[in-house]
């Protein structure tokens, strides 16, 4: 199955890109698509609706500002929607955190931390690998991965206070 990414603009995608190297380092396949919930309603709507034909699994959408292009998504579609917000506003991404994570019950929308694309990303697989013995078995070796990396970082800095 395939993850959608969309995001409400262009300028969202130097955040995007962090999550998207994840997806590629998964090898899942995704599509990546620009749509705004407020300056292209229809769009977002007849994309929602169309994505569980389509073959996605799992939809990431991103936007910053009180935007809500997650919920309207997420109004549109069965298919889990992991909400990114985005630090785009003069508000810190705090306008943004709320629209996405304080959806009323009934649409729910995962929601991951401001600028929290890698997060996003994670989510998405966890969920395919749901029903993916492979992708399930490439996240633990993620997670073994991660646990080396902070193993030598305990290292190097017990190290480092020896010098002190
Ligand atoms: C949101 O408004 C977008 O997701 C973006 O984060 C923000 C600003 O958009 P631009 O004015 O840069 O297009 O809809």
């Amino acid at each position: 199955m395939k993850v959608a990414v969309v995001m409400g603009s262009d300028s969202d995608f130097p955040v995007i890109k962090k999550g998207l190297k994840i997806l590629k380092d998964f090898n899942i396949e995704f599509e990546v698509f620009v749509i705004s919930a407020h300056r292209t309603p229809k769009r977002a709507e007849q994309f929602a609706q169309s994505a569980h034909t389509k073959g996605f699994g799992v939809i990431i959408a991103a936007a910053g500002k009180a935007a809500h292009l997650a919920g309207v998504i997420a109004a549109n579609t069965i298919i889990p929607v992991v909400g990114l917000p985005i630090k785009s506003s003069t508000l810190d991404g705090l306008d943004s955190l709320l629209s996405v994570v304080q959806m009323p019950k009934g649409i729910p929308v995962a929601t991951v931390a401001i600028d929290g694309a890698e997060n996003a990303a994670l989510l998405a697989v966890q969920m395919l690998a749901l029903s993916d013995k492979s992708l399930a078995a490439a996240l633990y070796n993620h997670k073994a991965a991660m646990e080396s990396e902070v193993a030598a970082k305990d290292k190097l800095i017990k190290a480092e206070v020896e010098k002190i």
